[in-house]
């Protein structure tokens, strides 16, 4: 595309050719390869769209960071030029551009930002055959609703131009305050105030404590954004040994990883702490820190059993001491948190997939708590889900109970019964290949109610839908779901953050009481699910592949 310039006063205009029609968010922002952002004008037509429908661009501020994969300098220059030619009065940036998810919501909380603008693909590769992505957080510090999404994107179908300035690139490497034109661009260090916001909930003498007692700790950064912040934490302020962190060092590519902390992206460290014995405690976050994975010797956690733990021991946290308001956690989330809910008489609520739908329970302190499958856990201290913060929520944990966290685990099943599960991810599916498999899969589903699945009755299916208690919007189309008499379900999604054709995932959840048989592989215990989900959906014959891509 080619585009022509004119400049008036300090901000050019420049015309694009013709308006792109691909920049439709998905879960979480809008998300390409690195290639189709590197299009000349791609990223600056999304960016004008932002900045005309966020409200209070003209004299506001902003928060402006990333994860630091390849991309994220040369955004954050062409965004600052942006935002002088758009009137902010202020952009707050962080050293070297680097800024994780939860910290950036943090800062548009306590700086009273208009919102954010987050550089990031997440868990998505980076580098230049990798992804890049960004994320637009609204004053409330959380992802922006549907409702700013869809107008983003109707903006930039019709956009004709956009307004830039001239400027060079300033040095992210120190702290210190600029201008460009008007505008002020004020460079803090990205840690510090996150840092200060874990000092308050949580009890870092007795974490210490435990840390510099007998208790090897292993925290793999991924490479990517969480290096710095978890060397300040484990290292500099609770006294673990420096080796704790691995792959601490950001890089644009994540050393040519997959910055996804699950089993198979993060095998290395599941292999230490699964088959290894030299560590008790093992986490790991994703590129732009707001997910977890939390490990212990010979003990994988699943994301779905974390939530409901930390809500059942939550009063043993400095900032959650005095109860919580109520919990949320996604659709396809186990229903392991509400157990735990009912048992201490909280409300728990179950929204659409993706953080956005968190926002407004935590805003009205309707919940306290939420979580998703994912490997995502929060709090009302931010409005996105916090790595590090449920890193530091388990230890808080494991420093007051004293034990393994295996033991956590045994003695939480034996008193809230287990929810065995298992996520099924698809991936690079053609797309209308999975469209094809989803749609007829959601035609079938009126007939099957009162059918045979994996030797139980089919009770209910449904496309999922949601009414948001506290505005009353409604958000369709979130997810087939097949419930069995016994409280079993499986789940088919399509995947809203995927670069490469279409990712297919299948969740399965069954309920075993305490009394019944704790103890088995999640993939043996739901087996005879899997096979029928597999059959009932064709999933081998319409996908080509003979097995999931990624079992968690
Ligand atoms: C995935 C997860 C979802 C999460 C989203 C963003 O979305 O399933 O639970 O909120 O990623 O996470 P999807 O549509 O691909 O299933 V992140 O770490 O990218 O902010
Ligand atoms: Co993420």
């Amino acid at each position: 595309m080619t585009a022509s310039a004119s400049a008036d006063s300090a901000n050019i205009f420049v015309r694009l050719e013709a308006p792109f029609t691909d920049q439709k968010p998905g879960t979480s922002g809008l998300r390409k390869s690195s290639r189709q952002f590197e299009q000349p004008n791609y990223l600056e037509s999304f960016v004008e769209a932002v900045l005309l429908t966020l409200p209070g661009v003209q004299g506001g501020t902003l928060v402006l960071g990333g994860d630091g994969r390849y991309g994220n300098l040369r955004a954050i220059n062409v965004i600052l030029r942006m935002g002088a030619a758009h009137g902010l009065s202020k952009v707050i940036i962080t050293t070297g551009g680097i800024l994780s998810t939860p910290a950036a919501s943090n800062l548009i909380r306590k700086r009273k930002a208009i919102g954010g603008i987050i550089l990031s693909a997440s868990h998505n590769p980076g580098g230049p055959d990798g992804d890049f992505g960004v994320k637009v957080n609204g004053a409330n510090g959380g992802p922006t609703p549907g409702s700013f999404t869809d107008a983003v994107f109707e903006c930039t179908k019709s956009l004709e131009q956009y307004a830039i300035v001239e400027a060079p690139a300033l040095s992210l490497d120190t702290p210190g305050v600029h201008s460009i034109g008007a505008m002020q661009v004020e460079i803090i260090d990205g840690v510090d105030d996150f840092v200060e916001l874990m000092q308050q909930l949580f009890d870092f003498d007795r974490i210490s404590t435990l840390l510099r007692g007998d208790f090897p700790l292993a925290f793999d950064a991924m490479h990517a954004v969480t290096g710095p912040y978890a060397r300040r934490v484990f290292v500099d302020l609770l006294g673990a040994p420096s080796n704790s962190i691995r792959n601490g060092m950001p890089l644009e590519d994540f050393g040519g990883g997959h910055p996804d902390p699950n089993l198979t992206y993060a095998h290395d460290l599941a292999t230490l702490l699964l088959r290894g014995n030299d560590y008790r405690f093992g986490a790991a976050c994703d590129g732009d820190g707001d997910r977890n994975m939390i490990l212990g010797h010979r003990c994988f956690v699943n994301p779905s059993d974390s939530l409901a733990v930390l809500t059942a021991n939550a009063e043993l946290a400095p900032a959650y001491g005095s109860g919580l308001a109520g919990v949320a956690r996604s659709m396809p989330t186990s229903s392991a948190v509400d157990v735990v809910a009912k048992e201490l008489g909280i409300d728990c609520f179950e929204t659409p997939t993706g953080w956005k739908f968190f926002g407004n329970l935590l805003d009205a302190g309707r919940i306290t708590l939420c979580g998703e499958e994912s490997f995502g856990t929060g709090s009302n201290h931010v409005r996105e889900k916090d790595g590090l913060w449920a890193v530091l929520f388990w230890l808080q944990i494991l420093a007051v109970r004293r034990c393994s966290v295996a033991d956590i685990m045994n003695s939480h099943w034996e008193r809230f019964g287990r929810h065995y599960y298992s996520r099924h991810d698809y991936e690079a599916v053609p797309s209308d290949a999975a469209h094809g498999l989803y749609d007829r899969l959601e035609g079938l589903l009126p007939g099957l109610v009162g059918q045979s699945f994996a030797g139980r009755k089919i009770t209910g299916s449904d496309n999922f839908s949601y009414t948001d208690p506290v505005d009353q919007s409604i958000t369709q189309g979130q997810g087939l779901r097949i419930l069995l008499e016994d409280g079993s379900r499986v789940v088919v999604r399509l995947s809203g953050t995927g670069t490469k054709g279409a990712t297919i995932r299948v969740y399965l959840e069954s309920y075993v009481p305490s009394s019944g048989d704790l103890h088995q592989d999640p993939q043996i215990a739901l087996a005879d699910m899997i096979s029928s989900i597999n059959s009932l959906a064709e999933i081998q014959q319409r996908t080509g592949m003979e097995s999931p891509s990624v079992i968690t």
